[in-house]
């Protein structure tokens, strides 16, 4: 649940376009097209993408609430087009019109299709495949971004890797996670955004065989944020927690079925005193000699960079299908078939970075206040504690 920020997308994967809106922003932030531009960039360049990657080149128009290269306070309104939208306006016109158009009637098993017709009850599976698909989390990625601007003025960074596809994992070992920034742009540099060459070869070849036998593959990624102060979020109210704010917004992400903070699930294995990270003081202030709690105790940030693991599964449209039943005929037959990706793991860990993105300046607009960048600046100044 957020409390200074607020934003909403809209719009179907083969529309003209999906829209945004963002508020909560603070004045006099610069922003502009082209910064939001290198992360849908970024979002777009994982290895294991199908045929529509191809097609777009993901760009969001500033409509309004910026002048001058500076935010304005006021909702932030994007646009992104679809340039697919030019090969489906047939299939996806927004009025009525005299010609037939074939029903989507096999819903994928994995897919939001089946509950999505008996929810709203649709005949025609296109009516759900066209908002449930992940086409969405391009503008979640240039609401983020706005947001990354704003923390990267007060020295917030946020980064991810992603650390395994299917039954290849990455065991870089990472020395610090001071520099959020720095891990991830190396993480750019691979085309399953991991650490490792030979490891991101062997993630393209599982990748590329279960493509060539009509399958897919999932995957984890990490997430993390340096230059934390102390007590983002709070531990007075369940809705405050700082865990609990990230958990939601980064589940909302299409395909993510879990998520663990620090060392996670592995801690069940293991005794108290070997999870929690002792306290010692440091040069004038408290340091941790361990960082297995991933940033965040009682629901608080706690000065330690945050880290968090996310999964995702496969991807549900499967060129090899499974068993489905014909929603017209009720009769069994294959699910339906159409382009798809193999793998979205290394998109998926940019779009939970935006996710993180917006937490966390929501979490610093709350703790410091301010409605504009001068006022947040000097707010932190005064009371932030590191
Ligand atoms: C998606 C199906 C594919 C993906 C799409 C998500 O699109 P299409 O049906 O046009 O081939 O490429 O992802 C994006 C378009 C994107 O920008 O990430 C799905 O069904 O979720």
């Amino acid at each position: 649940m957020l409390n200074r920020i607020n934003f909403l997308t809209s719009g179907e994967s083969h529309g003209k376009a999906l829209l945004g809106i963002i508020e909560g922003v603070p004045a006099n932030v610069k922003i502009d097209e082209l910064y939001i531009k290198k992360h849908l960039k970024r979002r777009q360049k994982g290895y294991g993408r199908g045929g529509r990657m191809k097609i777009e080149d993901d760009y969001a128009e500033i409509i309004s609430g910026v002048r001058l290269g500076l935010t304005l306070g006021s909702p932030i309104g994007l646009i992104i087009k679809n340039k697919d939208w030019e090969n489906w306006k047939r299939k996806m016109p927004i009025n009525k019109v005299d010609y037939e158009l074939k029903k989507i009637t096999l819903p994928r098993p994995g897919h939001a299709d089946l509950a999505g017709v008996q929810k709203f009850n649709f005949d025609d599976i296109r009516n759900v495949i066209e908002r449930s698909s992940a086409r969405e989390t391009t503008m979640r990625v240039a609401l983020g971004s706005i947001c990354r601007k704003v923390l990267e003025e007060v020295g917030i960074e946020v980064g991810s890797r992603v650390i395994q596809i299917h039954n290849v994992f990455d065991n870089s070992n990472i020395k610090s996670y001071d520099s959020a920034l720095k891990i991830s742009k190396k993480a750019d540099l691979s085309l399953t955004r991991c650490l490792d060459k030979d490891t991101t070869n062997m993630m393209i070849d599982v990748i590329n065989k279960a493509k060539e036998a009509g399958d897919s593959v999932g995957g984890t990624f990490e997430v993390f944020a340096s230059g934390l102060p102390y007590g983002l979020g709070s531990y007075t109210q369940w809705y405050k927690k700082l865990n609990s704010k990230i958990s939601e917004m980064v589940m909302s992400i299409n395909a993510l079925k879990s998520i663990e903070f620090g060392t996670g699930s592995s801690q069940a294995l293991e005794f108290g005193s070997d999870v929690h990270d002792e306290i010692v003081m440091g040069n004038n202030s408290y340091n941790r000699l361990s960082n297995n709690a991933g940033g965040i105790e009682g629901g608080m940030s706690n000065g330690n960079p945050i880290i968090f693991k996310a999964t995702m599964k496969p991807i549900p449209t499967l060129i090899k299908p499974l068993k489905s039943v014909d929603i017209q005929t009720k009769k069994e037959k294959l699910a339906h078939k159409e382009r798809t990706d193999s793998c979205a793991v290394p998109a998926a860990s940019i779009i939970s970075e935006s996710m993180l993105c917006i937490v966390l300046l929501d979490a610093l607009l709350e703790k410091f206040g301010g409605d504009s960048i001068e006022q947040l600046k000097n707010h932190i100044k005064l009371s932030g504690k590191y």
